[in-house]
């Protein structure tokens, strides 16, 4: 938990300005994903026989088996052959190109950066299960907007557990951030009173921690709602930016909990994090499919600047290369 605390750690600015070390970071966290997913497909595709049924229904056993999901699979294929059709491919290594480019063109509309210029303070409010990363992605975002020379208040509302406020209280004084917390409270209490405090400062974003709940457990996620509803009234053009932390190793259930969560609170955006794990990665395109919601960010690792925005290009190559 809250590795981001950890003294050894220097946040890495020098590293900021830096595109290609992201590439590079990038493609290294994603290492065992591709080493799932993108040697798989080498393997199947890179022999140099004929495209045949036989083929399609390999390629389909790799795409299930890495989260993709029966419906975006069944559209990726479709695709495929309509893509191998057009243009009169014959060799199985043409697929693979053809598979980038269906998977590219299936990623490519969530790709949608964040846009913070509208509103001040910027209210963005994030939501999700136990442990997917809120309260890590928290410190990266609050790194990430300093870098862009904004300012930042972090609101500590997950009230369920006091050393969550107390780590969230040390990190950011060691970073030179303004947290509002409260001994007791409410999670929205709490958020209401950061947002009057960025207001009276300000303050250009507030970042606002939720404590981690299921979907299934009804009476927390009417509490979120609550906080939501809270937010809205602190500042009635808020919040602006509905952030669901979702931890890429979930699987096929990431899915499940960004319709449930999106049901619930209307999401406007993902933040997909642990992606240097064991993940498929296939989720994304699954959720592409089925609840095409913007990828704002991604996670590959526990350091500060180990998150960046979504760029479909990047990700794709990112699994074959
Ligand atoms: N490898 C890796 N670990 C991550 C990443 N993001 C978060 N973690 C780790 O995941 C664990 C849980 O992260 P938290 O930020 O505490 O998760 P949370 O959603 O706030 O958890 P709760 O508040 O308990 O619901 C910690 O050990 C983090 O270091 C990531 O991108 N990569
Ligand atoms: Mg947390």
């Amino acid at each position: 938990m809250f590795s981001f605390f950890k003294k050894s750690e220097a946040p890495a600015v020098e590293t900021e300005s830096k595109p290609e070390g992201w590439a590079a970071r990038l493609k290294q966290g994603l290492s065992r994903t591709r080493e799932q997913f993108g040697r798989k497909v080498a393997n199947l595709l890179g022999g140099g026989g004929k495209i045949d049924e036989d083929l399609y229904e390999e390629l389909e056993t790799i795409l299930l088996t890495s989260d993709v999901g029966v419906t975006a699979t069944q559209y990726l294929l479709d695709d495929l052959r309509a893509r191998v059709r057009r243009e009169g491919m014959l060799e199985a290594g043409q697929l693979k190109d053809a598979l980038q480019q269906s998977l590219l063109a299936l990623l490519q509309p969530l790709e949608a950066p964040l846009d913070i210029s509208g509103h001040r303070p910027f209210i963005i409010m994030l939501a999700g299960v136990n442990g997917a990363g809120k309260t890590t992605t928290i410190g990266k975002l609050a790194k990430y907007f300093q870098s862009q020379g904004k300012t930042v208040l972090l609101a500590a509302g997950d009230t369920f557990r006091a050393a969550a406020r107390e780590q969230l209280m040390i990190w950011g004084e060691r970073n030179n951030v303004t947290v509002i917390a409260q001994e007791s409270g409410d999670s929205a209490a709490v958020i209401f009173d950061a947002i009057q405090a960025a207001k009276a400062r300000g303050i250009d974003v507030v970042l606002a921690d939720t404590a981690g709940r299921l979907p299934t457990q009804l009476h927390l996620m009417e509490e979120i709602k609550k906080v939501k509803r809270v937010i809205a009234k602190a500042e009635p053009s808020g919040p602006h930016e509905v952030l669901l932390v979702l931890d890429a190793n979930t699987g096929q259930n990431g899915l499940a909990q960004v319709k449930a969560f999106d049901d619930a609170l209307q999401v406007s955006g993902l933040a997909l994090t642990k992606l240097d794990g064991t993940a498929k990665g296939g989720i994304i395109a699954a959720i592409a499919r089925s609840r095409p919601i913007p990828i704002r960010f991604i996670g590959v690792g526990e350091q500060l600047d180990d998150l960046r925005p979504f760029e479909a290009q990047d990700f794709v190559s990112a699994l074959f290369e």
